[in-house]
């Protein structure tokens, strides 16, 4: 299916502010990335403390498998597909960087998020420490949420705000609730929106963790929320592509130490 990359990211910034791919990932890949994700998460059991054994009996004790670009192949491979970083250059500018690619597991049982914005708005509701007039005219982030398990509105498929990413202000719970939609789809299907979009995940009924992969793009100046360079190891990095390697922020010269006085020599 041939999609059209400017129509998608209109609909992102002006339309309802989100945009489902269905299944733009093959099964085989999904199931490579389940695999991977289920097995760190439950490595983790290992090593944190747990304070209440029943939480044994599901998936993990975490919400969060972080650094995905360093754990796989498949995770490299899903981060650049290229209609999300065309789209997504579109918004963002086509030096765009990635903030973070992480999967997060809505495990058996957990209440719906409340409705918020993702980095770098998310703190957003100290609105003292944003710029004045802060406001929604640009789009600072990104975000792709790849379906790892069918997304269904029992298992908290994301919930979402449609237009919501045109106020430019912090979810207000009583202004969200009458225009919550969730976002649906089967497995390897990708939910396309800007972190400006009111959202959460919603309630897991089930009695099986609802598995996805969060990726955070950035315009090339708002610093990543992961530090890719520190966090993914350099002989990984060495053997990305060339589109991966500029994602992960390889070359970006800023910071950088200008004073002469201060280099070494
Ligand atoms: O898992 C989801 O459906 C959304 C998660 C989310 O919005 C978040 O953790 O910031």
């Amino acid at each position: 299916m041939k999609y059209n990359a400017k129509k998608i990211a209109e609909e992102l910034l002006k339309g309802n502010g989100y945009y489902v791919v269905p299944k733009l990932f093959s099964k085989k890949d999904v199931k490579v990335a389940r695999e991977q994700i289920i097995e760190i998460a439950k490595s983790y059991q290992a090593t944190q403390k747990i304070k209440n054994q029943k939480e044994l009996s599901v998936l993990s004790v975490t919400n969060h498998v972080w650094n995905l670009i360093d754990k796989h192949e498949v995770f490299r491979k899903l981060v650049q597909h290229d209609l999300i970083i065309e789209v997504f250059s579109i918004i963002l500018g086509n030096e765009l960087k990635l903030g973070s690619f992480a999967a997060r597991i809505q495990q058996p049982g957990d209440k719906r998020q409340l409705p918020h914005l993702d980095y770098p708005y998310w703190d957003m509701y100290k609105l003292k420490s944003f710029p004045k007039y802060i406001n929604s005219s640009f789009a600072m982030n990104c975000q792709s949420t790849i379906m790892i398990d069918d997304f269904t509105l029992k298992n908290g498929a994301t919930m979402v705000g449609p237009g919501s990413q045109l106020r430019g202000y912090f979810p207000k719970e009583e202004e969200f609730w009458p225009i919550m939609k969730q976002t649906t789809g089967e497995a390897g299907s990708v939910m396309l929106m800007t972190g400006l979009l009111w959202h959460g995940a919603g309630d897991n009924k089930t009695n099986k963790p609802r598995v996805g992969i969060l990726g955070q793009y950035l315009p090339k100046f708002v610093k990543p929320m992961e530090d890719q360079l520190a966090s993914v190891d350099m002989k990984v990095i060495k053997k990305c592509n060339k589109k991966l390697q500029n994602l992960l922020g390889v070359g970006y010269p800023y910071p950088q130490v200008l004073d002469s006085t201060k280099l070494d020599y």
